[in-house]
């Protein structure tokens, strides 16, 4: 490549020079030619020197005219560059008035003002606002706006922008217009505009002030009767947050709006969320229980942004988790009260080990607050928002509930209306607890995954139990040494029965006779004793998974049987659960590389017969703990990843347990079966998993059982929701025969005109372990189902097929990559972001053997070769090409 992109750093950030009083903006809308004048006032700060020029960014526009305090610009009075414009001499106070035209049907990229099913929408974050006008298009540059949009009236109805409604009115020719007024400073990543033909479901939400808010969902008139759970989330996350967090909403109207092209999930613009309709539209019969939780998760995690991103923003980029990881951890809290709190801890920590860990040991691992980027819109990660979700957490953890709640307060008071930084919230905690979280700012600055080994000796003489705990982490690209972490470690003593024990902790005053504590980990080899401690206690540790660490300790088989029968802590018993069944697969994944025979040991089974029969665990727990451990978990533990031998190992697992306890799992999905109304409350949502769960074992059976097939087929033909007719389906897809293709173009018949639908139908197909998989994606991208310029589409079918189809995906010739290093060249011109999003699996190439990993790097040196590449994906390309194989 000719330019390389080049970084920005943290260590580089300086204010910006001038103050923006106000910004009014107007929009003449046309499909193709979209007029944008913008008028901001600037004010040179204090200090400033007056030399110091006015820089604007903007990109992808047609400048028409520039006047300053009403007197026209020429081509002298200014420089126009690629990235924006710069002018030299401006004086300490005026107003600058921008006309641009814009493109936005031309725009695939989706960022900027584009077209979604004919309907005008914008998305600004992280740096869209610069392809609407020339703007200072940064977090710390807060303003007030007005916006004013004309367009066609039949075409385009609705007109909508951030704030209250202040003007209305038709004009001539056909056109009208509307005038909002955000009376909130928010810096342009906030700025939404919507434009076209939408029906409104309204409701009403008083705040604990007593106001009344008008809430309206905008959707495509089709989708009118998909909108409940949408509202009913919103009004749950309304008064959650002020019960919970005490914040009030404080608009008179709060407004969604559903589009079907988006990049991601959803986006905050104040006052006006624009949402993937993804996690919006939900009926019984279109949408599945996961889908339906999402969703209240997302209304919830876009909602409670309004505080904690909204009037309190970052001050740059690099500050991203300020607002993401503190609003994940409020979403995850909402879900875990509406919902059940520990299924909840579980999941997310399922994603975190699997998906979270795996970035932090991969080219792109990076601290919670990253010091550099290439291309911001790279570092919506796992890190920033779920590993950052984990350290507010844990300053939960640290802090106890009031104290963390003190913090946010502080932390409201102080810096309402402000663009902050990650420090300046760890300094509210510490000012409103006292608690001295010096050390534990390592967790914003180091990247990798903390490492904890404990060893434990027990003196039965003495009566006492020593952990002696070491931590240590592993290097990550530009951080070869680590400092010591502050690590929170939940811990408790359990006795021979299960019950939990008073815990006497050597040289410590407070706390004594607890039965749980947190030992505050700091140094990088610390010994902890226990006094008072009976024979065959068994010690449960990093209880709800207090810290985003491996703990590694020498438990043996029985201990993890017996923490998985007795621990009283939810989460552990999960993870007990977990480490089992993935100790025992990671032997036989051994066994499957060296060609032994495979044998499943019968304790194995046993434990997971109590398990499955159990009637008093909530359903969904038990599905949880039921589940094998995920490919990409097991892929994580391994030094090279085998993807064919895991493959096998956890087919082969699948099957014997299957074969054994084929009985056991006939009853508990007739018990599970439930012919009352859909509800998605915890108790029928387990249900369903549950149920799903012994289909998905009872599978491994057919078709040869043909009583198993039949189930399946059944469940498939008569399931009267989403959850249970997509669950038989997949199952089905799995093979290529008669009834398969039937179903299959049954439901495609059924649905073909409800696009999220059909992405599930497309996601089926792609996780299909057929053996000519990737054959049939091939062939979906050839039919109306599919659109390259759509990304739910994209996601479910090639984004499915390489991240979620692993033994197909790494096929020993490569085809798997090849395919993706075609579909990545194909989008990179029109949507980068969807490009670089797609390119990760191939960036993992150190970790497999030398066949496929020559393949995979040889992908990403192609990729690399073109001419031009997106800075998106140029980031993601040389950050995986610079990283040696290991041996
Ligand atoms: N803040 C948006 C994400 C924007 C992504 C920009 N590439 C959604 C969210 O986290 O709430
Ligand atoms: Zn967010």
């Amino acid at each position: 490549m000719a330019d390389k992109p080049q970084p920005t750093y943290l260590k580089d950030y300086v204010p910006y020079p001038f103050e923006v009083e106000r910004l009014d903006l107007e929009f003449d809308l046309e499909p193709h030619h979209t007029r944008v004048l913008s008028r901001a006032r600037y004010k040179r700060k204090e200090h400033v020197d007056v030399e110091e020029p006015l820089r604007l960014n903007g990109a992808g526009q047609t400048l028409l005219s520039l006047s300053l305090d009403g007197t026209p610009l020429t081509a002298l009075d200014y420089r126009c560059q690629d990235s924006g414009l710069v002018l030299p001499n401006v004086p300490n106070a005026f107003e600058l008035t921008v006309v641009t035209e814009i493109d936005p049907e031309a725009n695939k990229a989706l960022e900027g003002l584009y077209l979604s099913s004919g309907n005008f929408c914008t998305q600004c974050e992280a740096q869209g606002f610069r392809r609407i006008t020339y703007f200072p298009d940064r977090p710390d540059v807060m303003t007030r706006y007005t916006t004013t949009i004309r367009a066609d009236k039949q075409r385009f109805p609705v007109l909508l922008s951030n704030g209250n409604l202040v003007e209305q009115c038709d004009l001539d020719d056909g056109r009208h217009l509307t005038r909002w007024e955000d009376p909130f400073f928010k810096p342009s990543y906030l700025f939404a505009l919507v434009a076209g033909d939408l029906v409104c479901q309204e409701d009403a939400f008083t705040t604990m002030s007593g106001r009344e808010v008008l809430l309206q969902i905008y959707v495509e008139a089709r989708n009118a009767d998909k909108c409940d759970h949408a509202m009913l989330s919103l009004k749950k996350a309304m008064a959650w947050d002020e019960q919970r967090f005490g914040f009030e909403y404080d608009l008179d109207r709060f407004m969604i709006v559903a589009v079907d092209d988006f990049n991601m999930g959803a986006m905050e613009n104040k006052g006006l969320n624009v949402f993937n309709s993804k996690y919006v539209l939900a009926r019984p019969e279109t949408a599945t229980d996961d889908d339906f939780l999402n969703i209240e998760s997302v209304v919830g995690h876009e909602y409670f942004h309004n505080w904690t991103g909204n009037r309190i923003t970052c001050r740059d980029w690099f500050q991203l988790s300020l607002k993401e990881g503190l609003t994940v951890f409020r979403d995850q809290e909402f879900s875990a009260d509406m919902n059940s709190a520990a299924v909840k801890r579980i999941e997310e920590v399922r994603i975190l080990q699997s998906h979270q860990f795996a970035e932090d040991s991969g080219p792109m691992a990076h601290p919670v607050r990253p010091e550099s980027y290439v291309e911001i819109n790279n570092f919506y990660t796992m890190t920033v928002y779920s590993k950052g979700a984990e350290l507010i957490r844990m300053m939960q953890t640290l802090l106890g509930r009031d104290g963390f709640m003190a913090g946010i307060r502080l932390y409201v008071q102080r810096h309402d209306g402000q663009a902050v930084t990650t420090d300046d919230f760890v300094a509210a905690m510490e000012d409103a607890s006292g608690v001295d979280l010096d050390q534990f700012r390592r967790w914003y600055s180091q990247a990798g995954t903390p490492v904890i080994h404990v060893e434990q000796h027990y003196d039965g003489e003495r009566q006492q139990l020593t952990l002696d705990v070491t931590q240590s982490c592993p290097a990550t690209p530009g951080q070869p040494d680590k400092q010591p972490f502050h690590i929170p470690l939940r811990l408790a003593l359990l006795g021979p029965d299960g019950t939990p024990q008073p815990l006497h902790l050597v040289n410590e005053s407070g706390q004594q006779g607890a039965e749980e504590l947190v030992l505050s980990v700091t140094a990088a080899r610390q010994k902890f004793c226990f006094e008072q401690v009976g024979e065959g206690c068994v010690v449960s540790l990093l209880r709800d998974f207090s810290a985003p660490v491996k703990l590694t300790m020498n438990t043996s088989r029985d201990e993890l049987a017996f923490l998985m029968a007795h621990d009283n802590d939810a989460f552990n018993r999960w993870n007990a659960s977990q480490r089992l069944a993935g100790g025992l697969l990671l032997d036989l994944v051994d066994r499957v590389r060296k060609g032994q025979k495979l044998i499943l040991e019968p304790m194995f089974v046993e434990a997971f017969r109590t398990s499955l029969l159990d009637e008093q665990t909530d359903p969904s727990l038990l599905a949880l703990a039921l589940a094998l451990p995920l490919e990409s978990f097991l892929a994580e533990q391994m030094e090279e990843i085998d993807p064919q031998a895991i493959f096998t190992a956890r087919e082969f697992v699948r099957h014997e347990v299957a074969v054994q306890l084929k009985d056991d799992f006939l009853t508990v999905y007739r018990r599970c079966a439930d012919s009352g109304p859909y509800e998605v409350t915890p108790q029928a949502v387990g249900q369903r998993r549950l149920k799903n769960l012994c289909l998905g074992y009872l599978a491994a059976l057919a078709p040869q059982d043909n009583m198993i097939w039949q189930m399946i087929l059944e469940q498939f033909s008569t399931g009267r929701n989403m959850t249970d007719v997509s669950a038989a389906l997949g199952l089905l897809a799995d093979h290529d025969n008669r009834d398969s293709r039937h179903a299959l173009d049954t439901f495609y018949a059924t649905w073909k005109e409800d696009p999220l639908v059909v992405e599930k139908w497309l996601g089926i197909q792609a996780r299909s372990r057929r053996e000519d998989c990737l054959e049939q994606v091939e062939r979906l991208m050839g039919t109306p189902a599919f659109n390259l310029h759509n990304p739910n589409k994209v996601r479910s079918l090639i984004g499915v097929f390489c991240q979620g189809n692993s033994v197909r995906f790494h096929a020993a010739d490569g085809s798997g990559y090849d395919f993706l290093r075609r579909q990545v060249a194909l989008i990179d011109p029109f949507n980068p972001q969807i490009a670089a999003r797609l390119v990760a699996p191939l960036l993992r190439w150190p970790r497999y053997d030398d066949t496929r990993s020559a393949l995979m790097k040889q992908a990403l040196e192609q990729l690399q070769a073109k001419t031009t590449l997106s800075a998106d994906l140029y980031e993601m390309v040389s950050k995986g090409l610079d990283q040696n194989k290991k041996g």
